[in-house]
């Protein structure tokens, strides 16, 4: 077989000018696009003081007004369209909850665009057209699906829609078709790896890497699934609002993803003052779409606190990386006043040797903030002696007020008793905005 290392070998190996000078030309016109064309957005650049020609090149992104996910559903459906619908030809819609969703729209150029992301993000983790690449992200409107499917095609892997759910049967096709890349949540990863497990079906299965994202999950975690399913784990990172997943992808280092800076710039800025940060600083993770013609967001705040850097990498790739995000600035969770990110008390799950799975729950009494971590045990923890599950959760409450700085209830529970998810899992009940 011939190892493909680069999809787009000419990008994603270029020198910084390179890249620079293609990021000028490319946010020039972008900027000129939204201003032309999306009306809202003109007059925020207006109300800024700002007009397309202010902005040359990257250095001048900061005189662009943000853009949030508030501003796109103030405006749902059409407000941050730039072409007219019958120029497009997809949606695709966040996976939110709550408020209205934001749709995004694609013409067929930004569909082929994200495809070739993905395709960069597959190829990374070692695809070809020898593979057969098993994508149990949800199809839909949640990007997941469409985009490794589109990327998978483009790549030329033999692709299998598997889509999220009936465990038994995406076991099946994949001891069945062999299987060799699985795309899934990292969640579902680790639910699957459980499933193949108890079905004893470990040594029929193909899987030689999987491409993981769509939720944060910690450096464990990747441990966990890469030994369970005997496999190389790699993050892919994206949001609907700037085309799905592929925004960035992790190459064989796996010291963060790179992010297709051809397409996106990204920016990291102070989520408090909005001051923009030098590289290596942890804030805010903003981004420029600069190729997109449907839905050409310009500086949106992603409410993902990360970290950039642009240091070699061993796999020959120039482009930027951003660290794994380390939370959202929005739902941090401030506890009695201190900041806890779920994805340290996954970290002391991990560490401790517990599976990830696991559910925060929040809550407040006579206007004292509550904070339980139940917890699950695996088969092998389970015991009927109280004693033996109190001295346990005694070590997990040592383990995380030394992490935390704040001492959570820990409630161990029965193995497979917290719901699995086939999409994001949910790992916060916050009972305290109700
Ligand atoms: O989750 C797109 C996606 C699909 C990415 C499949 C990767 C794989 P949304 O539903 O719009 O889009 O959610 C976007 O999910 O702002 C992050 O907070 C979070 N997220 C996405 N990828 C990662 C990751 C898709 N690798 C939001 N690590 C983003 C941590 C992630 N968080």
């Amino acid at each position: 077989m011939s190892e493909k290392r680069f999809y787009q070998p000419d990008i994603e190996t270029a020198a910084y000018e390179k890249m620079y000078a293609l990021q000028t030309e490319r946010l020039a016109w972008a900027v000129k696009h939204a201003y032309d064309n999306i009306p809202a957005y003109r007059e925020k650049m207006k109300a800024k003081g700002v007009e397309p020609g202010d902005v040359q090149s990257p250095e001048d992104l900061h005189k662009l007004p943000f853009l949030s996910k508030d501003d796109l559903r103030d405006a749902y459906p059409y407000g941050y369209l730039a072409l007219p619908l019958s120029e497009c030809v997809r949606i695709q819609s966040t996976s939110g909850t709550t408020g209205k969703r934001v749709v995004a729209f694609y013409n067929q150029h930004d569909i082929d665009l994200w495809d070739e992301c993905c395709a960069r993000a597959i190829v990374a983790a070692g695809g070809s057209n020898e593979d057969v690449v098993h994508v149990s992200y949800g199809y839909g409107l949640f990007t997941g699906g469409p985009g490794l499917n589109g990327g998978s095609h483009k790549v030329g892997s033999l692709t299998l829609p598997m889509s999220s759910g009936n465990t038994e049967r995406q076991i099946q096709f994949m001891t069945d078709l062999g299987s060799t890349i699985l795309c899934c949540t990292p969640s579902y990863a680790a639910f699957l790896a459980e499933s193949i497990q108890e079905a004893g079906k470990r040594d029929e299965i193909k899987l030689k890497a999987g491409i993981f994202g769509a939720e944060a999950w910690s450096e464990e975690m990747r441990r966990d699934i890469e030994r369970n399913l005997g496999i190389k784990a790699y993050d892919i990172y994206g949001l609907t609002e700037i085309s799905g997943p592929g925004v960035s992808f992790e190459c064989e280092e796996q010291t963060g993803m790179h992010v297709n800076e051809d397409h996106f710039i990204p920016e990291i800025i102070d989520p408090d003052t909005e001051e923009v940060l030098p590289l290596g600083s942890k804030g805010e993770l903003v981004f420029t779409c600069i190729t997109k013609q449907a839905f050409p967001l310009l500086r949106y705040r992603t409410r993902d606190i990360c970290i950039l850097t642009r240091d070699e990498c061993s796999c020959g790739r120039t482009l930027i990386k951003m660290h794994k995000p380390m939370g959202r600035s929005d739902d941090m969770l401030i506890i009695r006043g201190v900041n806890v990110f779920p994805s340290q008390i996954e970290t002391v799950l991990m560490n401790a040797g517990y599976p990830a799975n696991y559910l925060i729950i929040v809550d407040r009494v006579n206007h004292t903030d509550t904070f339980e971590v139940q917890v699950e045990m695996t088969d092998e923890m389970f015991s009927d002696e109280v004693k033996l599950i109190e001295a346990r959760e005694k070590d997990l409450l040592t383990r995380m007020r030394a992490m935390l700085g704040i001492s959570p209830k820990v409630t161990l529970v029965n193995p497979r008793s917290i719901a699995r998810s086939e999409g994001k899992a949910v790992r916060v009940i916050d009972n305290r905005k109700i």
